[in-house]
């Protein structure tokens, strides 16, 4: 049973912070050059970007094919984030995102194999192949959507962190949403309650630059994201989204944070995505050299090859088996994902909330 002391509401008054000060107090360190992963993570890292990656690429062809309908937008260029995050968290740690969602789900450990079989609507999909590209949940690897509506997963990220504190489990929930998100109503209700009852929640704010077609200096008044929080004296950090060991060092800090009771911190990470907004994007907003600069001199896993081949942490084979592997991986996770039967006609009338 739950004290009644550990409820929220019942927590100590908050102590006031000026909002020049919330900024976080080692944000110093962020400006400084990212420490080593070391070795076995630094190849862990590669791996992980490089599923993501050969995943999303995968799903992109086969949409193409019209093996997979409905929405479908591709996370490529931005694997650095959510891989970096889920290596400062600990199991029990809760994940939840907006509609650009694969990445994350690889990243939490979810099995390749079901979310393609969701994208192709087959009943061994996550969702029983019911609610596609943006609606899968695994409560087992603690990722709870995938949620098509622009922001509602803030309020309930709030929520899941709400819970932790409630029953005092000393898991953090990170909950992601895109730039355009970060001009949603419902955010600004959601930080208000965070920082009141500090709870232990990470909104990364994950700034590619564009909301649909719309880019962020012609939706936002304030686009340095990382100072959304000032005002609920909730501090934030700008990161490189791109670099894996900055995006790990930052989150480490910000869930130390959150664990240690001081309640949310949000981390901007400064990314891009290098496909369209969606599978139906015409890409009139932004022309191809601008996509082509960031990916020939930022890309996220390019700097981790590079970095592993330089250190001599890993020859050139073993980095192409490393490709081989894992291509072979989202290979079969497309061979199952169309030969499995579709949900039966029956289906329909199940999971449906009257
Ligand atoms: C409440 C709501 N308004 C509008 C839309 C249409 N819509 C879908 S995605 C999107 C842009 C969101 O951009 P951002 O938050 O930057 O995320 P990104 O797609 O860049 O990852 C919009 C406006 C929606 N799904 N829900
Ligand atoms: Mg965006």
């Amino acid at each position: 049973m739950l004290a009644k002391k550990q409820k929220p509401d019942s927590a100590p008054a908050p102590k006031s912070r000026a909002a020049t000060d919330a900024v976080h107090p080692s944000s110093a360190a962020a400006s400084d050059t990212p420490s080593d992963l070391g070795k076995d993570l630094e190849l862990q890292a590669y791996r992980d970007m490089l599923m993501i990656r050969r995943f999303e690429e995968k799903a992109g062809q086969m949409y193409g094919m019209g093996l997979i309908g409905g929405f479908c937008h591709l996370y490529i260029g931005q694997e650095a984030v959510v891989v970096g995050m889920q290596l400062a968290t600990k199991p029990g740690d809760q994940v939840i995102t907006g509609y650009r969602d694969h990445g994350h789900m690889l990243a939490c450990g979810m099995d390749p194999k079901g979310v393609m079989a969701e994208l192709t609507g087959r009943r061994s999909g996550y969702s029983k192949g019911k609610g596609g590209s943006m609606h899968m949940f695994s409560v087992e690897k603690n990722f709870y959507g995938g949620h098509g509506i622009v922001g509602a997963q803030v309020s309930l990220g709030t929520g899941l962190a709400f819970a932790n504190r409630y029953r005092q489990n000393g898991n953090v929930c990170l909950t992601y949403f895109g730039d355009g998100a970060a001009n949603q109503g419902q955010v600004y209700e959601s930080f208000n309650m965070a920082e009141l009852w500090k709870l232990p929640v990470v909104y990364v704010i994950e700034n590619n630059r564009y909301a649909m077609g719309t880019a962020v200096t012609r939706a936002s008044a304030q686009t340095d994201f990382s100072r959304r929080g000032l005002s609920f004296n909730i501090p934030g950090e700008q990161v490189d989204g791109m670099d894996v060991r900055a995006v790990k060092a930052a989150g480490e800090r910000a869930v130390q944070w959150c664990r240690d009771g001081k309640g949310p911190m949000i981390l901007e990470m400064m990314t891009y995505r290098y496909r369209g907004h969606s599978m139906s994007d015409p890409a009139k907003y932004r022309t191809r050299e601008e996509v082509e600069k960031v990916r020939t001199e930022h890309d996220p896993i390019e700097q981790v090859r590079l970095r592993l081949l330089a250190t001599k942490r890993a020859s050139e084979d073993q980095l192409k088996r490393t490709d081989a592997d894992v291509r072979k991986t989202v290979n079969e996770a497309a061979e199952f994902a169309t030969h499995e039967p579709e949900p039966d006609p029956s289906e329909l009338w199940t999971d449906v909330v009257r």
